[in-house]
This record gives structure tokens, C-alpha cells and sequence, in this order.
């Protein structure tokens, strides 16, 4: 069941409720919604709607079809409308960074799981790496992309050659997740010629952020062992879209129930590929096999792969 929502900026952009009541709501992250092609929604200013939809703050009354469109065709419209509008600037994203030699991976998880003290990790890593091997050294930049606030590119700020800031609250009607319109600003304050990988931290949110390609070769989540073994199932779009799930806090596991079997095979039931390294940002355990898989020749342009066996 569609809902279509404008953005100050113009744009127009749906999601679809994978419930046939149009919600499958859960109590920590609202509701999820899903795509046909995993592409394409969005929210925002409540003008086309009676409301304006924070993820999970949604009265309970909102249910059903209330996307204020009267055919499905209308729908259709507005969602290829999306698709090709993000599309094209995704495939402009994956241009630029391939003629620059940069690998770019985007990185999702829900709020908190450690997507910042991983990236922390990953730069400073990436720099002893440099320095043990006598190799030249990767070339990271961060585009950080949050609600509000500057905290975690100040967390990272000296650790990468370069940081972007993307608050889509400011501009971009609050969007809980990043879309390839929107790093294609962020690019404009980087100079791609001078880095060799880029990471994207994407906007903390399980739903939205698996349906938008923001132009990055490969996609990564950070998966919290206090999360909960059964999010794959209940969130499986974002697990499925992924090639890597890095399941931090590891070190928190003597403190937890957390069935890790049961982790796996929820996730191996919607991703059966997906790589899955065991990971604490905070101890460092798990970190080098991250960056090996990040740094991974396999799928990257030229540069990064020269500039590691260099
Ligand atoms: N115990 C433990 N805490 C972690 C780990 N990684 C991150 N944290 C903590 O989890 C909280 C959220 O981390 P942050 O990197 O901000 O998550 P983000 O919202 O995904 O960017 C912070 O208090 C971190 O110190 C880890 O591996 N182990
Ligand atoms: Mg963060």
C-alpha cells in the first residue's frame, strides 16, 4: 500500500507497506516498508498526507492505504519517476568515483550498532597496515551522513584524509536515510582525486537506507549482537542488500542471550552470501578481516588495488 510523500526540494518519493494492512510495525524501529525493485521512498513535509511521519511515531490508527492517490497507476508513475531520478544520480556518483580511482562503500546499520567506532577503527587500522607493511598508505574519506548534528564527523575528523557532512535535516526534509542525489552534494566538498576508498556512513535506520543505491560499489551493515538474533527476518531487506555484515560488540557477548546459530541461520535464510565477520570496534577483534574484505581487490577500480600492492 503506497505512500507518497514531497520534499521541500521538489522531489517525490513512495514506500510500500509489505503488510497487506499497510504496516508490519515493530515496537524499536516503526514500520518497514519495502520496494519492488528496493528502490525509492521518502517522507517528510505532510503535505500530501495528514501526517508527516517520523519512523516510529506513527498513531496506530494509521493503517491501511492512506497515500492520498487514487490509482495504482499514479503510483506506478511517481515510483518510476523516483527510480530513475536516483538511479541516474547513483550511476553519475559511480562515474565520478570510478574515474577517480575510488572505491566507495556504503555503510548501514540501525542507530548505535557502531558504524562510527568501527570507521574510527578502520582509519586508524588502515594506517598501521600502511605503516607496518612500508606500503602506501589507503586513502579514506568519509561522507557522514546523520539526522542532525556534526558529532560523529568531529569523531572522525583527523582520522580521514577527508570528512563530508550530510544532515538531512537540514535541506533534505529530515530523511532517514541518504540517497544518491544526496552524496552527490557531499562530493562536491571532496576532492576524489586524492582519496582511494570512501565510506559513507549512512543515516542510523534498518529500513530505509537498503532501498536507495547512493552509487557505491559495495554495501555494508553493522549488526549489534544486542540487537537481537531475530532482526534478519524482521528486517530483511537491509540484510539482504548487503555483501558484508559486520556483527559488532562481540565483546558484550558474555553479558547477553544472544543466540548466534540462530543469527546466522536467520541471516543465511534471506542472505545466504552474505560475508559475516565477528567484530568488536572497541577491542579491535575482527577489525584486520574487515579490512581485508574492505580493501579486497575483487570489485575495486584500479587505484585502490594498485595503491595496496604498492
Ligand atoms: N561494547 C562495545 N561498544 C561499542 C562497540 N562499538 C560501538 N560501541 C558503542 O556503541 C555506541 C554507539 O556507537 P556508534 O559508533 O556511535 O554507533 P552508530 O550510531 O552506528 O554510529 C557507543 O557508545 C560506542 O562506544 C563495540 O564493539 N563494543
Ligand atoms: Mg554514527
Amino acid at each position: 500500500m503506497g505512500r507518497f510523500h514531497r520534499h521541500d526540494d521538489g522531489t517525490v518519493h513512495s514506500h510500500s507497506h509489505d503488510d497487506v494492512a499497510g504496516h508490519s510495525r515493530d515496537g524499536e524501529q516503526g514500520h518497514s516498508h519495502s520496494h519492488d525493485d528496493g528502490v525509492g521512498h521518502s517522507h517528510g513535509d505532510g503535505a500530501d498526507h495528514a501526517h508527516s511521519h517520523p519512523h516510529g511515531e506513527e498513531p496506530s490508527q494509521w493503517v491501511g492505504d492512506h497515500s492520498g492517490y487514487g490509482t495504482e497507476v499514479e503510483r506506478v508513475e511517481v515510483l518510476e519517476r523516483i527510480f530513475s531520478e536516483n538511479d541516474a544520480a547513483a550511476a553519475a556518483n559511480r562515474a565520478a568515483f570510478d574515474a577517480a580511482g575510488v572505491t566507495a562503500v556504503n555503510i548501514m546499520s540501525s542507530p548505535g550498532a557502531g558504524k562510527t567506532t568501527l570507521l574510527a577503527a578502520t582509519l586508524k587500522a588502515l594506517r598501521q597496515r600502511a605503516e607496518a607493511s612500508g606500503g602506501a598508505r589507503v586513502r579514506a574519506g568519509i561522507v557522514e551522513g546523520d539526522i542532525e548534528t556534526a558529532i560523529d564527523a568531529d569523531r572522525l575528523r583527523g582520522l580521514a584524509d577527508q570528512v563530508a557532512l550530510l544532515n538531512t535535516g537540514n535541506g533534505f526534509g529530515g530523511e532517514c536515510h541518504l540517497d544518491a542525489p544526496m552524496v552527490a552534494r557531499a562530493l562536491r566538498d571532496l576532492d576524489l582525486e586524492a582519496l582511494d576508498l570512501l565510506l559513507i556512513e549512512n543515516v542510523g535506520n534498518l529500513v530505509c537506507p537498503a532501498e536507495f543505491d547512493v552509487g557505491a560499489h559495495r554495501k555494508a551493515m553493522v549488526f549489534s549482537v544486542t540487537e537481537g538474533e531475530d532482526k534478519p527476518l524482521k528486517y530483511p531487506v537491509m540484510f539482504k542488500v548487503v555483501e558484508a555484515v559486520v556483527v559488532n560488540k562481540v565483546d558484550l557477548l558474555p553479558y547477553l542471550d544472544f543466540d548466534s546459530g540462530a543469527f546466522l541461520a536467520n541471516l543465511a535464510a534471506v542472505n545466504p552470501t552474505a560475508r559475516v565477520i565477528s567484530a568488536s570496534a572497541k577491542t579491535g577483534v575482527g577489525i584486520d578481516e574487515w579490512l581485508d574484505w574492505l580493501t579486497a581487490s575483487e570489485n575495486q577500480p584500479a587505484g585502490l588495488a594498485a595503491n595496496l600492492t604498492a
